[in-house]
């Protein structure tokens, strides 16, 4: 005779199956980790790459940061456990295929390589179940700034980084206070004019660049920007990036591509969803319009 479950028996139960994976795709496409500076979100990824399992996994650029390495040593245990999960998935089966960006570029001295189960390509076409050819590339040599003026290129990196910097200190407060994250930099992006047209150009440019090549879309990444849509005729598709955005793009298994937001679901003002219905109980009183006007939305345009 068994007996009943205990409300301990049934949380362990939850626990394990937590581990298991939760979404089962045919291919993942993540680019722009940054692993190796602090603005890599590395738990939320890790969380994401245990969560899912897939046929074939695309790492599509910018997967080590290079550059920031290069400047200061930043590598945290959090950041090696997600080289682990990588290549354990290429041990356990899993096609592992990383096209090398411009942050990592000292990776394109080892195109057509593999390394411990992952394949180094200068580029990739996919295809997909419904039979869509994809063609796969980091974007950066499609990006006006990157290939005309490198100096604007690492000014922008920058300027950029400091707006992460910002960025982690105003959601390390929000945090405190319940609330969720918000994307500081993915907004401005969003309100930025020019910001606008530079991405704009840059995806005109990579859809232009697929259909020269006959493919049927694009997968890229870069522009830290996650996106499905035609342009002219050509499936332009971004996976986003796990420094801001926190978005990976999926094929399921009848070939339909989704973006999976890991991040706040509407990080942009104006989206955010309805409160939550539980209440975060605050042991303090704290000043939460005052804090949260400190970097209002509004206070930027
Ligand atoms: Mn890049």
């Amino acid at each position: 005779m068994t007996a009943m479950p205990t409300p301990q028996d049934l949380q362990s139960e939850v626990g394990v199956a937590a581990d298991v994976p939760t979404l089962s795709v045919r291919t993942v496409w993540i680019s722009d980790l940054h692993l190796g500076t602090p603005g890599c979100q590395a738990k939320a990824l890790l969380d994401f790459l245990r969560d899912v399992e897939c046929e074939t996994l695309y790492l599509v650029g910018d997967i080590i940061d290079g550059w920031q390495l290069k400047r200061s040593w930043y590598w945290p245990q959090a950041h090696n456990d997600v080289v682990q999960k990588l290549l354990r998935k290429a041990r356990k089966g899993t096609r592992v295929i990383f096209i090398p960006g411009n942050h990592d570029e000292f990776a394109r001295k080892y195109l057509a390589h593999n390394f411990g189960g992952v394949d180094v390509m200068e580029e990739a076409v996919h295809v997909t179940a419904d039979g869509k050819r994809l063609w796969i590339t980091h974007g950066d040599l499609y990006d006006g700034v990157i290939q005309c003026a490198r100096w604007l290129a690492i000014a922008g990196d920058l300027a950029y980084e400091f707006t992460l910097k910002v960025n982690r200190w105003f959601n390390h407060i929000r945090a405190k206070l319940g609330l969720p994250y918000w994307s500081l930099s993915r907004y401005l992006k969003h309100k930025v004019k020019r910001a606008v047209s530079y991405i704009n150009e840059f995806e005109n440019a990579v859809a232009r660049e697929a259909k020269k090549r006959g493919a049927h879309g694009v997968v890229c990444g870069h522009i830290h920007h996650a996106e499905i849509r035609e342009i002219d005729g050509v499936l332009y598709c971004n996976d986003g990036d796990w420094v801001e955005s926190l978005t990976a793009l999926v094929e399921h298994f009848d070939g339909r591509l989704e973006i999976i937001d890991r991040g706040d679901q509407a990080a942009l003002p104006g989206m955010l969803p309805a409160p939550k219905s539980q209440p975060v109980p605050l042991t303090l009183p704290v000043p939460v319009p005052a804090a949260a006007q400190a970097v209002a939305p509004d206070t930027v345009t």
